[in-house]
């Protein structure tokens, strides 16, 4: 059942997200909600190469809310270029993963500030204002959490991983380093403690869902407002949107569906949001204790990615929160 919506304020959403699917969905609640969204995002793909600091989930988010992210890449800057990477490559310096030519104006400032002693969250909002983005974008933690991938070659950083080794490797775990002393950044608790919405984005639910989840209480507060907590499926008809989401959860021996997302979630979601394609999983994912609602949850155009948010939204608060006034004051 859809929660009683009698607020006459916005309400304030949270999407928890990784990368590019994740900026989708919190692009699509953006532009419903632009003064009361804020996104967590994780930062267990987060690393350090050639010396510099790199982001690669808050700035996609970033970007994406700001309109310059790369069209048909997801992450990156639209129109950006590579001359300093093709320099690279002349020193003999790694050019596997590709820093644009405006990206890296990113990396040197979130460098220099780290270097004056400013946490990722404080540097995060700096960056997201001088880009005119009205959101709040926190990373999970300010603490450093790193995603390892256990694979059948070995152990790799999550980057060597994903981006070096175009997720080829067969995965046997995956392990997020310190992240049983990462806290919470500031305002993350807060958000998910007073948030009308919480929105699990249709990110990785193994890569980019999992390390937000692991950093300290935060699973268990999503718990204690799970009829207040919607997620997307990032699988539709068995295959992923985007990322090895599919071939992972083959690798770790499930068949890769949305009631297989529906279970992983089972404890900390009310909502689930199935592709029509996927009907048929509706029952089963009721019988989890979660309310199911269909849409083509494939997110194309801008359009698209309102009408997900949308029907996300009212899927927790009811229909008419857009009106300021809820279906409940009828
Ligand atoms: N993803 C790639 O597949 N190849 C790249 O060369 C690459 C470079 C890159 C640079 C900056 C940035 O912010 C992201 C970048 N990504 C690249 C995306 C990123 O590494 C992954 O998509 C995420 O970590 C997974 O969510």
């Amino acid at each position: 059942m859809a929660e009683r919506n009698t607020m006459n304020t916005a309400p304030h959403v949270v999407v928890l997200a990784g990368g590019v699917g994740g900026a989708k969905a919190a692009d699509g609640v953006y532009r419903l909600l632009p003064d009361t969204l804020i996104v967590i995002v994780n930062t267990g793909d987060d690393f350090e190469h050639l010396g510099l600091p790199i982001s690669p989930d808050v700035d996609t988010v970033m970007y994406t809310l700001a309109g310059l992210h790369h069209p048909e890449r997801g992450w990156g800057l639209a129109g950006d270029t590579f001359h300093a990477l093709e320099m690279l490559g002349r020193y003999g310096a790694p050019t596997w993963f590709q820093l644009g030519d405006k990206d890296l104006a990113t990396h040197i400032l979130r460098r220099h500030w780290r270097d004056e002693g400013l946490p990722l969250s404080e540097i995060t909002d700096r960056l997201r204002r001088a880009l005119g983005v009205r959101a709040r974008i926190l990373p999970m933690s300010d603490d450093p959490v790193r995603t390892v991938v256990e694979t059948e070659e070995g152990t790799l950083p999550f980057q060597e991983y994903f981006v070096h080794r175009r997720a080829e490797p067969r995965v046997r775990a995956i392990r997020f380093q310190h992240v049983e002393k990462a806290r919470p950044a500031p305002g993350v608790r807060e958000a998910i403690q007073h948030a009308d919405v919480i929105l699990l984005a249709p990110s990785n639910p193994y890569l980019s869902i999992d390390p937000i989840l692991h950093v300290g209480d935060l699973r268990a507060l999503l718990r204690a407002r799970r009829s207040r907590v919607v997620a997307i499926s990032p699988i539709v008809g068995g295959k992923a949107i985007k990322g090895p989401a599919a071939k992972l959860m083959a690798e770790f021996g499930l068949t890769p569906s949305p009631l297989a997302v529906a279970e992983h979630y089972r404890d900390i979601v009310g909502h689930f949001l199935l592709d029509t394609v996927d009907a048929r999983y509706a029952d089963a994912i009721r019988s989890l204790d979660m309310d199911v609602v269909m849409t083509d949850t494939w997110m194309r155009t801008v359009e698209d990615k309102e009408r997900v948010a949308r029907v996300a939204l009212s899927s927790v608060l009811g229909d008419g929160w857009e009106k300021g006034r809820g279906a409940g004051d009828e």
